[in-house]
């Protein structure tokens, strides 16, 4: 017996942990919702799940640079250039089907039809338009410093609220928002992005949430040139394929304090958490809109696509993925989970490491299924509140500049909520609605990041069974040997 158990938790020890961690988070959380903790409490309660979160944003920048220029530097072009046309067709046919998905469920469930919900708009702030966002995004594709925009793309945490008062000298990273009820003092958002219903007060069209799109495109373009120079790249490749075997390594070592930090993450926002019984039925219903969408896309859908293509049995494949499909629940964040989803590609799908190499770094900037589906169920919901009827023309403008604000989409907490902008305003909608949904945001953002990080994993299995010619190790059923041991 020992032995079986031994077994059972080598192989799913972590795992095991993990879905421990986040249902005792869930239950410490809703224990401590009657108690009211004061903002230092929460504070030190907010530490081991913050820590957490540092550790895999430490990760980020590292692994992605690494894999992708240590990757593309040692691909024969032909081959590379097959797996980029294929991944990234893949990657924006699945956020397609997935805008589809959510179109059609929102129409047919209407969720915000005969709502009593007022939009409560927050007036007077300038708003952003749709040509301000999408050149947002385009400039975040671009940092002006790869550092600072790491920085900036991570440091978009919403630190508890602090009151100071009114003549504090502010840093130029926080933000100020009059707080009515209390004229003397103000409300504080540490934050360097500001949050949706601040950003159209202080700085429209400046959301500057920098985008990793920018250090994946770089690094990708370091990669093709160092697989040109030949000779005179090697030490530079050698380089990043001694990074990326240490931060493996490390994320080895770093997983097992996961389960810990993520009873604190997940107790710290049920703490936060708005009262769910104030949210109204309407909200409710669009949210269940948003969840079956997802639902339908990611374990419907991806799967069917996975098993048409491979021929192989999508579920097992997603049951190696778990791990990084709880952590992904956890920090409702995509780009975060990056180092575990890695992981378990390379030592639980066996994933050629080549191929997944580059379509994770890829798929974790520009594909989010989850966000696509979300953003558009989110703006028709918005628009059947305001008894905005839409015509077939503005649905396929809302279906292709969601795809557009998903790629947009940062891998970070409510990153969705932030490009939403785009899709709103290119139908006329006002971006200040999105107030409307802010409350129930916390948790559907879990869920669309499980999805985003789900297609992204399952993208790697189909892309690396049809480039299997090009690259041997992808050959059936040899598996890839985990980190360190090749
Ligand atoms: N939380 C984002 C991610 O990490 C998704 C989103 O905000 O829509 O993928």
């Amino acid at each position: 017996l020992w032995g079986t158990v031994r077994n059972f938790l080598k192989r799913n020890g972590l795992l095991t942990l993990s879905v421990i961690a986040v249902l005792t988070g869930c239950t410490l959380g809703f224990m401590l919702r009657g108690t009211q903790l004061s903002t230092q409490a929460k504070i030190y309660f907010s530490f081991p799940g913050e820590l957490l979160m540092r550790m895999l944003k430490m990760l980020i920048l590292p692994l992605i640079t690494s894999s992708l220029m240590s990757g593309l530097s040692s691909m024969e072009s032909k081959a590379c250039c097959r797996m980029g046309v294929l991944t990234v067709t893949y990657y924006l046919w699945t956020t397609f089907i997935a805008v589809v998905v959510g179109i059609l469920l929102v129409i047919i469930i209407k969720p915000g039809v005969g709502t009593e919900m007022d939009s409560n708009r927050l007036g007077g702030g300038p708003v952003m338009t749709s040509a301000d966002a999408l050149l947002d995004l385009i400039r975040n594709m671009v940092p002006s410093n790869l550092i600072e925009a790491t920085f900036q793309q991570y440091k978009t945490d919403l630190i508890p609220i602090l009151k100071v008062p009114t003549r504090t000298i502010l840093p130029n990273f926080v933000y100020v928002v009059p707080d009515d009820s209390d004229p003397k003092g103000r409300t504080v958002y540490l934050e360097l992005t500001p949050p949706p219903e601040i950003m159209y007060k202080t700085s429209p069209g400046s959301s500057q949430q920098m985008n990793v799109l920018g250090i994946v495109i770089f690094s990708a373009t370091m990669g093709l040139l160092l697989g040109r120079m030949g000779e005179r790249g090697a030490p530079l490749v050698n380089v990043c394929q001694c990074i990326n075997e240490c931060v493996m390594k490390i994320i080895n070592a770093a997983v097992w304090y996961f389960p810990f930090g993520i009873i604190f993450l997940v107790a710290g926002k049920i703490l936060d958490m708005q009262d769910p019984s104030t949210l109204g039925k309407k909200l409710g219903w669009y949210g269940i809109t948003v969840l079956a969408g997802l639902f339908v896309h990611g374990l419907i859908l991806l799967p069917l696509f996975y098993f048409i293509l491979t021929r192989k049995n999508p579920f097992s494949y997603i049951r190696g993925l778990l791990q990084a499909l709880v952590i992904a629940l956890a920090t409702s964040s995509s780009s975060a989970t990056l180092p575990i989803t890695m992981k378990c590609l390379l030592e639980n799908c066996h994933v050629d490491r080549q191929i997944a190499r580059f379509v994770l770094p890829v798929g974790a900037t520009i594909n989010m299924d989850g966000t696509a589906l979300y953003e558009a169920v989110a703006a028709i919901f918005i628009a059947q509140v305001n008894d905005y009827e839409l015509d077939f023309g503005q649905l396929v403008t809302i279906s292709i500049t969601a795809t557009a604000a998903s790629i947009g989409a940062a891998g970070i907490p409510q990153a969705g909520l932030v490009t939403m902008v785009i899709v709103l305003t290119s139908v006329g909608l006002p971006p200040d609605d999105i107030t409307l949904i802010v409350a129930i945001d916390w948790i559907l953002d879990r869920f669309r990041t499980m999805i985003n990080v789900l297609g992204d994993a399952l993208a790697a299995g189909i892309i690396a069974h049809l480039c299997r010619k090009d690259f041997p190790l992808s050959r059936e059923g040899k598996p890839v040997p985990s980190y360190g041991t090749q």
